[in-house]
């Protein structure tokens, strides 16, 4: 199933789409294979007022959270890492939600795609995940380094290996043409305009968006943390944290601490 806008990754043309005022420079990384570019990004030695935006047609060792892997088939999605330098007590608890926002709004305004945020960092679509998140840090230079990995399924339409409901973009819609130079651009842009914001004002400002398209709000988790019992999602607050009830008892989860399965 190729699409007519299947387009190889293209420096220029993402650079065209580009819409970044506070670096001084943006260097655009583009590789036909590669392990993994969070790999390549948090080992590369950065310069400070530049950003880096470094994408690939295929990833070999494409990574999840902990060990889990990351499907990364040649020419079919977007594996996308952008870093930069960040102030060194920026509060990061909310900046991957940020980010899935980013995302989310990103893909509505191109392809009117309505997706929700599975907290703390999947993106889904009628119950299935087609976008992950893996934000990473690093001290550098007595900076903190941010390196954000994206994987989006453009065009994947069979792949046996995952072990989870999956969808991509053109599954959801298969009339549209999707352009991944233009997803990395437009995204990439958004991203930093939201992350300047959230340098202001922390998670506080977008957490009613993120509510309004918060996948797990009013699902009932059960999970071995909580021995067991069901637990209901009601929000997340203003620094991310997942608001949950157990047992008419209202408790604070912070991303990382909590794996759960949906009940219902
Ligand atoms: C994530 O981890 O969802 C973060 C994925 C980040 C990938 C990007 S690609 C660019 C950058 N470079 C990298 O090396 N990584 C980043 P996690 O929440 O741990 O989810 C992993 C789980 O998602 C797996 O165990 C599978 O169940 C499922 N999965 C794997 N590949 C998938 C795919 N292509 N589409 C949908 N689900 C997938």
């Amino acid at each position: 199933m190729k699409d007519v806008n299947q387009n190889p990754l293209n420096k220029k043309i993402i650079n065209s789409f580009l819409r970044i005022k506070d670096f001084s420079k943006v260097k655009i990384l583009i590789f036909e294979e590669i392990d993994s570019t969070n790999r390549y990004l948090s080992d590369l030695i950065s310069d400070k007022n530049t950003l880096y935006v470094c994408t690939a047609e295929k990833q070999n060792k494409g990574k999840g959270r902990g060990n889990k892997k990351w499907e990364s088939p040649t020419g079919q999605n977007i594996y996308l890492s952008l870093s930069f330098q960040l102030e060194k007590n920026s509060q990061l608890n909310g900046f991957s939600l940020m980010v899935g926002l980013a995302i989310r709004d990103t893909l509505s305004e191109l392809y009117d795609i309505d997706s929700k945020i599975k907290w703390p960092n999947d993106i889904f679509f009628d119950h299935k995940k087609f976008c992950g998140v893996l934000i990473e840090t690093k001290y550098e230079n007595n900076l903190l380094k941010i390196v954000i990995g994206i994987g989006i399924n453009v065009f994947m339409h069979s792949n046996d290996q995952i072990d989870q409901d999956w969808t991509s973009l053109k599954l959801i819609d298969g009339e549209k043409s999707f352009d991944r130079n233009l997803i990395i651009g437009k995204l990439t842009s958004k991203i930093i305009d939201y992350s300047r914001t959230y340098e202001k004002y922390g998670f506080s400002h977008f957490q009613k968006p993120f509510n309004q398209n918060n996948y797990l709000k009013n699902k009932i988790l059960t999970s071995e943390n909580f021995k067991g019992k069901d637990c209901k999602v009601k929000e997340v607050d203003e620094e991310g944290r997942l608001k949950v009830e157990i047992d008419k008892e209202e408790k604070l989860i912070s991303s990382g601490e909590l794996s759960f399965k949906i009940k219902e």
